[in-house]
């Protein structure tokens, strides 16, 4: 009779012996050497998959009826990708380990480089190729490394994503290495200029960011933004969707734990309760979310909360009558359904809450607006600023689908 953990009475680890309890051989996959490697051992059947174990094919799929891992999502094929075992055999602790001890060496480096006074003689033709070479070249380290971490999502097996992952996220952190070097050895080089990238990007972004359009622009929004408020007295925070891709190259911190920036594909409208608590935690600051207007309609009715508690946020709704972040992966359903458009008027439904609000159409009068809320959250009471913003899908960053 096969043991069960009622027979034997526990579920312990060699509480019971089965009949091959003794074997020396692999039960479910066999390992590429004698032994299984760590890497093995960790990343072999993570996932379980249709031709091994899941009988009743994939417990998820798509409308049309397709898995949720099928071969046709990548056009490199195999035979059996259940025996792929990535070259380099990572996994998540031999990586972290990797970068630690990247990061250990660069640091020495620079530190032994320091106390033997080696910055004093760089050659003047290095110092420039390390400026703008180098510098440029981390850029093309975080465009391989987003674009490989685009490329997994089409990867057949979780081997595979394991591996373009693991392989994309070296490429981020040597392009985020290369950032932290060249300013840390800046320190030490006279005449330095590591704003110069900075300043080319700006300037490219300056038609955005002085934009007079109208509808307005998200970007003008948040540069009067960053122009009116104190920064150093100040709490940030976005919500998920573009007010996120928005606010996160072009909010400048003056100042440790004055932003709250988070979450990749994030519950829309957490942005409110999260600007709540800072706001309870912090009370003399001024705290303000930017969301949009799908994320405020998850949530919104909660700014009745504050105004009840007297929590007094500021909450900033980019009204662009759309769910913009989601234009390239809606298509179907927002053309039989109209599943992308939202909208109405978050001025009124404040103001039906008890939350003083205002709707700005204006660019001249975005500043005007912010001052008003400002001195409003100052005296004990939440705000709603309204702007009504151009769709938006403008993003300073490699284009990529879905957010
Ligand atoms: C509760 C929830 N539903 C869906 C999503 C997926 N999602 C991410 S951004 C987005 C649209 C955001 O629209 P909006 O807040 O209006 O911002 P916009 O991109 O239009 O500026 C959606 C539906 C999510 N993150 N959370
Ligand atoms: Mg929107």
């Amino acid at each position: 009779m096969p043991a069960t953990s009622s027979s034997v009475g526990s579920g312990a680890a060699g509480a019971a012996i089965f009949a091959d309890s003794d074997s020396r051989k692999y039960r479910y996959f066999e390992p590429k050497g004698q032994r299984a490697t760590h890497y093995e051992d960790m990343t072999v059947d993570v996932q379980p998959d249709p031709e091994r174990y899941l009988i009743q094919n994939w417990i998820i799929s798509f409308a049309d009826g397709k898995g949720a891992y099928v071969k046709q999502n990548t056009a490199a094929q195999s035979s059996n990708w259940h025996a792929f075992r990535a070259p380099d055999q990572e996994w998540e602790r031999t990586h972290y380990q990797r970068q630690s001890k990247i990061e250990t060496m660069v640091q020495s480096v620079i530190n032994n480089a320091r106390k033997s006074g080696a910055p004093k003689t760089f050659d003047k033709a290095w110092v420039k190729i390390l400026q703008t070479q180098l510098g440029a070249w981390k850029h093309a380290e975080f465009g391989l490394g987003t674009s490989l971490m685009q490329a997994q999502r089409y990867g057949y097996t979780q081997m595979i994503n394991n591996a373009t992952l693991t392989n994309s996220s070296y490429k981020l952190r040597l392009a985020q290495d290369i950032t932290l070097y060249l300013a840390e050895i800046g320190m030490d080089l006279p005449g330095w200029d590591d704003e110069l990238g900075k300043k080319a990007w700006l300037e490219e972004w300056s038609k955005f960011l002085n934009s007079d359009a109208t509808p307005l622009d998200q970007y003008r929004v948040i540069r009067d933004l960053m122009k009116t408020v104190d920064r150093d007295n100040v709490i940030m925070t976005h919500d998920s969707g573009s007010p996120r891709e928005q606010m996160m190259p072009f909010w400048e911190t003056t100042k440790a734990g004055s932003y709250m920036g988070w979450g990749k594909s994030t519950q829309l409208g957490y942005g409110l309760g999260i600007n709540m608590g800072a706001k309870l935690a912090e009370p003399k600051k001024l705290c303000v979310n930017v969301m949009g207007d799908a994320a405020i309609g998850m949530t919104g009715m909660d700014i009745e909360t504050a105004a009840r508690n007297k929590i007094a946020i500021l909450t900033i709704v980019f009204n662009n009558g759309v769910m913009g972040a989601e234009r390239d992966v809606l298509k179907i359903s927002d053309e039989k359904y109209g599943s992308m458009t939202v909208g109405g008027n978050y001025t009124k439904v404040a103001e039906g809450l008890n939350v003083a609000a205002r709707r700005v159409e204006q660019p001249g009068d975005i500043v005007g607006a912010i001052k008003e809320a400002v001195s409003t959250t100052e005296s004990g009471s939440p705000y709603l600023l309204e702007f009504v913003v151009k769709e938006g899908r403008d993003f300073s960053r490699y284009p990529l689908a879905g957010l």
